[in-house]
């Protein structure tokens, strides 16, 4: 087989990629090593940057995702019993939408179906070879038979344990990375939000979170040490938990459920770079990892995303460089300033075991500081909605 662009994973970004490209007339195989049902059976992220809306608007994807998501024009921070609002819209003119990464998958999956993408399942052993070369290649084994497709690029969607990174000699990569030391036991229940908006709260017993998913399916989030057992944690010990860590208003009308999901994710902060080694590219967890605190993970694929659909266009129609060129450069110095945003949103909202009094003032201190200032209130205000691409 032959194409222009391979691309390893089905994920969001591998998936975002090959619509844009195949709108623009560009040929595009994906290589997904697991089942449709697997990839969607994912919970992860919940909140887009507009940014992120006006791409998959842009790729036909929007309807869905207007129809049902919740348009959010600010978000709350809570310590000690109080909280206060982070006004996007008042403060920059800009809002978020929270609509789950699932959907957004659901939503591309369709879209490639309906333009006839060819996206291969279940593909085991994927390898990228000739990199170096003008003439790469990609292999794998689907139901036992070995298979070859020649390209003349290779993207890398596959995620942190993907196969790509790893196909970058150590002599070029150069990897950063902080591992925090607790994770984020997340409960998905039929339940109606705590709170018409997240509410992020800081607490002496942990970090907890409010999120939702729309009118009857909320998201909830407690901090948990780096190695908590899943089986530790019942629904009702998780529901007492979070009801001491965020505010006694929204804790006493709180609904509770049984959970529908729940799972543990562990918390770190990883770059690679360069995010281009000859004729490979890296998109999205594949080159980088934020904790989940900022909403930058998913966002920060699909900048990404824009940035190399638009490399590779200009590249495989107009024969312009600069875009391949640039885009390691480029997608690299998003990447950093959300990786600082999503590190300090996380150091001064979670309990660190090591903390001290001097620590833990200093966090009310960065709270107090927020709830008094216009100019830190809007600086936090533009990197949660996503600063421009
Ligand atoms: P993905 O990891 O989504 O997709 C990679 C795809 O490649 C997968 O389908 C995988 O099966 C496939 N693959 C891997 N190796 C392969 C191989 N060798 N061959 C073929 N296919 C291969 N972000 C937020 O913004 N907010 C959140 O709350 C949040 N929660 C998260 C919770 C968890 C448990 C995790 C793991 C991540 C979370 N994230 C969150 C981050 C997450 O949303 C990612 O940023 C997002 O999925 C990135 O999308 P992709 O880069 O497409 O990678
Ligand atoms: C979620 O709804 O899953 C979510 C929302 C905001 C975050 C992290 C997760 O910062």
């Amino acid at each position: 087989m032959r194409t222009q662009v391979c691309i390893i994973g089905a994920g969001p970004s591998g998936l975002l990629l090959s619509q844009l490209l195949h709108q623009a007339g560009i040929d595009t195989v994906v290589l997904e090593r697991q089942t449709r049902e697997y990839v969607l059976g994912r919970i992860r992220a919940g909140v887009l940057e507009w940014g992120t809306v006006e791409l998959l608007e842009r790729a036909g994807v929007g309807a869905r995702m207007h129809a049902e998501g919740f348009v959010h024009t600010g978000t709350y921070l809570s310590a000690q019993n109080r909280g206060f609002r982070i006004d996007f819209d008042g403060l920059i003119g800009k809002k978020v939408m929270v609509y789950g990464q699932t959907e957004v998958t659901r939503d591309l999956f369709a879209a490639r179906d309906a333009m006839g993408g060819v996206v291969i399942h279940e593909a085991a052993g994927v390898q990228p070879h000739g990199l170096e070369t003008d003439a790469p290649f990609v292999t794998y084994t689907k139901d036992g038979t070995e298979h070859r497709i020649d390209c003349d690029y290779v993207v890398g969607c596959d995620g942190f344990h993907g196969v790509s990174r790893k196909s970058i000699p150590s002599s070029v990569l150069r990897t950063f990375e902080r591992v925090y030391p607790f994770g984020w036991l997340g409960i998905l229940s039929e339940t109606p939000p705590a709170h018409e908006e997240l509410i992020y709260a800081n607490h002496e017993r942990g970090f907890a979170l409010c999120s939702m998913r729309n009118d009857h399916l909320s998201r909830y989030y407690i901090q948990v040490p780096a190695d908590e057992k899943l089986e530790n944690w019942s629904d009702n010990a998780f529901w007492d938990e979070l009801r001491r860590r965020i505010p006694a208003d929204v804790a006493e009308t709180l609904v509770t459920g049984p959970s529908i999901e729940k799972s543990i994710a562990p918390l770190r902060s990883f770059v690679a770079e360069p995010m281009r080694w000859g004729r490979l590219f890296l998109v999205g967890d594949a080159a980088h990892i934020v904790p989940p605190t900022g909403a930058k993970g998913l966002n920060l694929a699909m900048s990404d995303v824009h940035y190399l659909h638009h490399a590779l266009i200009a590249r495989l129609k107009d024969n312009e460089d600069d875009g391949i060129e640039r885009y390691s450069e480029t997608a690299l110095a998003r990447v950093w300033k959300a990786t600082r945003f999503s590190w300090w949103m996380t150091t001064m909202l979670h309990r660190f075991p090591d903390q001290g009094v001097f620590d833990q003032r200093i966090q009310e201190t960065e709270l107090a500081y927020l709830e008094s200032s216009v100019a830190a209130r809007t600086a936090l205000a533009e990197n949660y909605v996503g600063l421009p691409f």
